[in-house]
């Protein structure tokens, strides 16, 4: 059982290797009561970050062993209690690492220097044309940009930010003595705080998880500079987004940009309102070959999962 619509490629080599597969015609979240039918009449549920599966829907009867999830992070998913019932879960990493550090980096760009605003203006018809003082934004080579979470992700960011343009490296991860692939200065700091502190740009990549909710909060956000900037392509909740909205409209923070929402599709009428905040609809992996090689990915975990091999993804 396939939740949502996914790239033609993979859909017709699902077709090829399990004609019993049951596709998604309509393209809609599953929810609640979709998701417990699917995971009581099916051997295999593969779902993605718009389908939730609390530990509610593990219990018995479910006749599901195996969960691929469509993506790499999996907080939507109850995956100890998957475990508990006995569900191999799987996801996607690696291949959308590059994606989603471009998404960063877009934001990154957008936020800065204003590209968001200037578009808005272009449509409605607003733009009076070219001043010295018309929508200055700031300065990005050279600057420095701080990472949350040193994985692949963060770590894509860190090389791109400081190759193409000269941007010093700060981070923060909770493993000691990180040595980051491609940038062999980046600066490992002790705490989220101090990395808080000495950005111009700060980028989140850590995981979604209990832990992790609000690890950025109005205080978090007091600490960065009033010059700084946010950007998330992490996990919505990673951010209080009531707190956030709060800093932007009083200058605690210069801008932000993000691509992920505490409750998606929901985005608070308040962020929405403002304009030094660059809004994306979770468009971390959406390029064409990036989507397609999320699904093939899952039908690799699948295929070692049916011939009885440890699939590559295992979570649990
Ligand atoms: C995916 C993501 O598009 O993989 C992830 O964790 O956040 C996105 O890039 C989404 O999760 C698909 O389920």
């Amino acid at each position: 059982m396939v939740t949502r619509k996914w790239p033609e490629p993979v859909e017709q080599e699902l077709r090829r290797r399990y004609p019993s597969v049951r596709l998604s015609t309509d393209d809609v979240p599953l929810g609640e009561d979709g998701l417990r039918d699917a995971l009581r009449e099916a051997d295999v549920v593969l779902p993605t970050v718009s389908e939730r599966l609390p530990a509610e829907l593990f219990e018995p009867p479910i006749r599901a062993r195996f969960v691929g999830n469509f993506g790499v992070g999996y907080n939507h998913i109850d995956v100890d209690a998957a475990a508990r019932a006995g569900v191999v879960v799987t996801n996607t990493p690696g291949v959308l690492t590059d994606a989603t550090a471009d998404i960063a980096m877009t934001l990154l760009f957008m936020a800065t220097r204003r590209a968001g605003e200037g578009e808005r203006e272009v449509r409605a018809g607003a733009w009076t044309g070219w001043r010295p003082t018309h929508l200055l934004g700031a300065e990005v080579t050279g600057k420095t940009i701080g990472i949350l979470g040193m994985g692949r992700i963060g770590a894509a960011v860190a090389r791109r930010a400081n190759h193409g343009f000269g941007m010093p490296v700060v981070f923060h991860h909770n493993k000691e003595n990180v040595v980051v692939d491609g940038v062999p200065d980046a600066t490992q700091l002790d705490s989220v705080d101090a990395v808080l502190a000495a950005a111009d740009v700060v980028s989140v990549h850590v995981p979604g998880r209990a832990s992790n909710r609000h690890l950025i909060d109005a205080a978090r956000l007091a600490r960065m500079k009033p010059t700084a900037f946010l950007i998330n392509t992490a996990r919505g909740d990673v951010i209080d987004q009531r707190a956030l909205a709060g800093a932007l409209r009083d200058g605690t923070i210069a801008g932000a940009g993000l691509d992920v929402y505490e409750d998606e599709p929901d985005v608070p009428a308040e962020l929405r309102a403002l304009e030094n905040v660059v809004l994306l609809p979770h468009l971390g992996s959406a390029t064409a070959e990036t989507r397609t090689a999320m699904g093939m990915r899952v039908l690799a975990n699948l295929a070692a999962y049916v011939d009885g091999r440890e699939p590559p993804n295992r979570v649990v």
